[in-house]
């Protein structure tokens, strides 16, 4: 169904038709707007930004590019189309007609699981903030606020869930998104990567690499769900989710491939002094934002993820699409645990597994995405190979949190990890540098000292198309 733009709040749900609802909904609005104005993108609120709008919720729907001041964005509801007959796909339920409406037995865990994935929204915005200060293109600023507002966009279909199905309680977890703030030691954002900070250019690709890409398989997992709003909405917001990895993926591509060109121009490893990252550095930068995104996964055996399965919430990575029984209850699946010093293969029951399930989804993904980094390196002639860390590595969740793994899987003392950490992962010196690299670049066409330009611009513009027009003036 087409979105309708001409009402207050754009939504292909029929929202006129339920008063209560838009009422709800429009009460919500302006204290949303106020969270825009003092938690979105600093300084450039009256910037204009080449945005895209979606125009419905097909593939075709991505069509319409134009100047859009960030606060004007038409954020709104969109949901995929019903299937008239879809049924759940997986647990206790499996082949039952999909719930319209909360089903009563799991209404506390179902809202769990959407504030959950709502907090995220807010909290990447965020955390991301202050970056525009520091852009290294008008291309990368434009993609930096296209995340944003689609972060924001991502926000209002989590609350339009609470809303619509959640009656008070709902009403009043849409308030608590807007309250808390990431990295705020009273009132923090839910899950540990979105209270660290996004400091540099470098970290935001990565996180939009490896943090956005967790997002992926979560809403995968919930475009499942037999509760069929939460898996519609999550359906479109996957095809919002493909722009975000885009941009990481390539952002780190385009850092790796301007290193090359400088090794290879000084004919050195180390491209510090001719204003480049080096690969040794980028491979910090990796091993940091990798273990910390692993941690987003959950625990290896968690019954509560057990739980979201059975009740049909919260399937698998292409559940649909796997030639199983889809309820798991005697099968078994392979997980990896320190015993003794060492990390041996066990295997759990699969419907405890679930969380290491998705994980071992998501670091084939990152592996995947790891060669073609590589690449880059192999074609440059360049002798180097980026690698990801262990699954152990650095985790504050799960199995592995009470142990210290190195990067290739050898568990190790204390004593040991504080020596070796700084060869690991970014030190205070290492971000330091990153950040005196940081200089914002502003000139259509121009990059940044440490960055090559893309292969080519968005929607067909030329590279030194003004991606962003009346910028503040510092
Ligand atoms: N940090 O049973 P366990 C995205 C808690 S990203 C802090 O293993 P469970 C995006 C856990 O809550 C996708 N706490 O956990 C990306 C539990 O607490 P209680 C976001 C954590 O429930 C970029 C306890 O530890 N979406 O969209 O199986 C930009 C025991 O844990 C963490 C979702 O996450 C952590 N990392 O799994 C913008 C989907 N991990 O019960 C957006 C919805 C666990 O002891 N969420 N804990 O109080 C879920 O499916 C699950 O909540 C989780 C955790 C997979 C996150």
């Amino acid at each position: 169904m087409a979105i309708n733009y001409s009402e207050r709040i754009p939504n292909n749900v029929n929202l006129a038709d339920d008063r209560r609802l838009q009422r709800a909904l429009e009460a919500w609005q302006p204290g949303f707007l106020q969270w825009w104005a003092e938690m979105g993108p600093e300084t450039f609120q009256g910037s204009d930004v080449y945005l895209r709008t979606a125009t419905s919720t097909d593939a075709q729907g991505w069509a319409t590019f134009g100047y859009v001041k960030m606060p004007d964005y038409r954020w709104g509801i969109f949901l995929a189309d019903l299937e008239p007959d879809r049924k759940i796909p997986f647990g206790e339920h499996k082949g039952e007609p999909v719930w319209r409406e909360v089903p009563g037995e799991h209404r506390g865990v179902l809202r769990r699981l959407i504030v959950t994935q709502g907090d995220t929204e807010p909290a990447s915005v965020e955390q991301q903030r202050h970056l525009g200060r520091t852009c290294p293109s008008l291309y990368d600023l434009r993609n930096l606020f296209q995340v944003n507002v689609e972060e924001g966009r991502h926000l209002w279909a989590m609350v339009y869930l609470l809303h619509a199905y959640f009656g008070r309680d709902g009403r009043e977890e849409a308030d608590a998104l807007l309250q808390r703030r990431s990295g705020n030691a009273d009132n923090p954002r839910i899950l540990g990567a979105f209270n660290e900070k996004t400091p540099d250019w470098l970290s935001y690709f990565m996180f939009a690499h490896f943090t956005d890409r967790d997002g992926k398989y979560q809403l995968a997992s919930l475009a499942e769900s037999g509760f069929d709003p939460l898996a519609r909405t999550c359906r479109f917001m996957l095809t919002e989710e493909a722009h975000h990895l885009f941009v990481g993926e390539s952002g780190v591509g385009r850092v790796i491939s301007r290193t090359c060109q400088l090794m290879k121009e000084n004919n050195a490893d180390k491209v510090g002094e001719h204003g480049g990252i080096d690969l040794a550095l980028i491979q910090k930068y990796i091993n940091f934002h990798y273990s910390v995104s692993l941690d987003l996964f959950g625990s290896e055996l968690s019954t509560n993820a057990a739980t979201y399965y059975s009740a049909g919430l919260k399937g698998r990575f292409k559940e649909t699409d796997r030639d199983d029984d889809h309820q798991l209850n005697v099968s078994t699946y392979r997980v990896l645990k320190p015993v003794n010093g060492i990390v041996i293969p066990t295997e759990q029951p699969a419907l405890n597994a679930l969380n290491e399930t998705l994980r071992d989804s998501y670091i084939a993904d990152c592996e995947r995405a790891l060669a073609r980094w590589n690449k880059i390196i192999r074609e440059a002639g360049l002798a180097f190979e980026l690698k990801l860390p262990h699954r152990g590595f650095r985790r504050s969740i799960g199995e592995f949190a009470s142990v210290q793994v190195t990067p290739d899987g050898q568990i190790i003392s204390e004593e040991e990890w504080q020596r070796q950490t700084s060869d690991w992962i970014p030190t205070q010196a290492d971000r330091e540098f990153v950040a005196s690299l940081m200089k914002r670049v502003t000139a259509p066409g121009d990059f940044a000292s440490w960055i090559a330009p893309p292969v080519r611009g968005i929607n067909h513009q030329a590279l030194d198309f003004e991606y962003v027009t009346a910028l503040p003036a510092n």
